[in-house]
This record gives structure tokens, sequence and C-alpha cells, in this order.
């Protein structure tokens, strides 16, 4: 019988503005990953007129992680879609219900190698997000929400990375220095995948 590889999946994650998206940009150039960020199809999903949207609208501006059968079903699908089986997947699982939803329906099915988690003290993020918010368009990027997704990650996304950090499995970047700084560790660390 022929055998099939299964996809190989890394996590993504970090404060918001750590440099996940602009980082992942780069991998996918130089490694072929496909980068999923579960932020983008969220406010894709949102965008396209969907039934989650309004749900989905507010959970963003509060800072609040959107219920992973919404969240899970997004990524499973651009997941079948993609004809390269290598992801990326970008700001997921930020809390312990994403994160056993997915070790239910999607880990029996992928091979997981570890999460990357990009490390920046939350001055620097606040700065880094108020100066994008000025053309970005994120619903979020202002003072108050910004506030409140640092609350969030620290009081659940940290559990996850926790949970993954007690298996081995987090491989941390120092994210607040130079760009090239920060990619050339992340470079190293793919080089001997
Ligand atoms: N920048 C990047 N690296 C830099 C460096 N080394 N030095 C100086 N500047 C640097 O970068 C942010 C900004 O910093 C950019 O201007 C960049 O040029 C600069 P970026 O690469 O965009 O950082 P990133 O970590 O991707 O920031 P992002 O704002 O996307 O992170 P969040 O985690 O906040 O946002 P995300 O899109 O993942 O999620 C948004 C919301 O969606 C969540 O708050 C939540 O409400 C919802 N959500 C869910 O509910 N569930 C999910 O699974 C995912 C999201
Ligand atoms: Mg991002």
């Amino acid at each position: 019988m022929e055998s099939v590889q299964k996809p190989t999946v890394i996590f993504v994650l970090g404060g918001p503005g750590s440099g996940k998206g602009t980082n992942c940009a780069r991998i996918v150039e130089d490694f072929g990953f496909v980068h999923l960020s579960a932020g983008d199809l969220l406010r894709e999903e949102q965008a396209s007129g969907s039934q989650h949207g309004e749900m989905i609208k507010s959970m963003i501006k509060e800072g609040k992680i959107v219920p992973s059968e919404v969240t899970v079903t997004l990524l499973e699908n651009a997941m079948e879609r993609s004809a390269t089986k290598k992801f990326l997947i970008d700001g997921f699982p930020r809390n312990e219900e994403n994160n056993q939803s997915w070790e239910r329906q999607v880990a029996p099915k992928v091979n997981f190698e570890f999460v990357l988690v990009l490390d920046c003290p939350e001055q620097v993020l606040e700065e880094r997000l108020l100066k994008r918010g000025q053309d970005s368009g994120r619903a979020d990027d202002n003072l108050e929400s910004i506030r409140k997704r640092f609350r969030t990650f620290q009081e659940q996304t940290q559990l996850v990375l926790d949970h993954y950090g007690k298996q081995g499995k987090v491989r941390t970047i120092d994210s607040n220095r130079e760009p090239a700084a920060v990619y050339a560790d992340i470079q190293q660390l793919f080089g001997s995948l």
C-alpha cells in the first residue's frame, strides 16, 4: 500500500505585534511553507458576510477569542484546499478550548513539529501596534483594544505555551530586536528541521 505523508504543522505564537505575520512571510519564501493566519482567516470570514460575522467582529475588537468551532473549521478548510502540505499556523491555538478542539479534531491527522514563540515586552508591542494602526485599518489597532489583547494573551494564551513547554515543544526567539536579527535565528531553526 502506498504510504501517505501526514501534513507538517508548526504553530507560531507570541503577543500581539510580536512579528508573527512578518516572519511567517519570510519563512514561506525560504522554506516553502503555507502561511495560515487564524486572525486573517477570521477577518476574511467576517468580511465575507458569514453568519458568524457580527460575533467575530465584536470578539476581535474586544480582544476575545472566537470559539474554536469557527476557527478550527476555517483552518481545516484552508489545509484541505492547499496543495502544499507544510503549514505555519499563526495565532492559534490561543486558549485551552482552542487547543482541546485542535487535539481532538486535527492533531491525529498531522505531524506537529513545535511552537515557534516570538517573545517581546508589551511596551515595545504597544508602540509597534499604535504605529501600524495609523494605516492598518484593523479595528483592534487602538490603545483600548491593544490592552485587551495583551490581557487575553497573558491570561489565556500563556497557558497553551506552558502546556507545549512541558512537552519540550516550544522554541522561543527574542523578537525585541531588529527584524533581520530575529529572522536570522528563525532561519537557523528552520534550517535544522
Ligand atoms: N514589526 C514586526 N517585527 C518587528 C521588529 N522585529 N522590529 C520592529 N517592528 C517590527 O508585526 C506587527 C507590527 O510590528 C508591524 O507593523 C511590523 O512591521 C512590525 P506583525 O508581523 O503584524 O505581528 P503579529 O504578531 O502578526 O501581530 P498581530 O497584530 O497580527 O497579532 P495578534 O495576535 O494580535 O493578531 P491576530 O491577527 O493573530 O488575531 C487578532 C484577533 O483575532 C485576536 O485578538 C482574536 O480576537 C482573534 N483570533 C481568535 O479569536 N482566534 C484565533 O485563533 C486567532 C485570532
Ligand atoms: Mg498577524
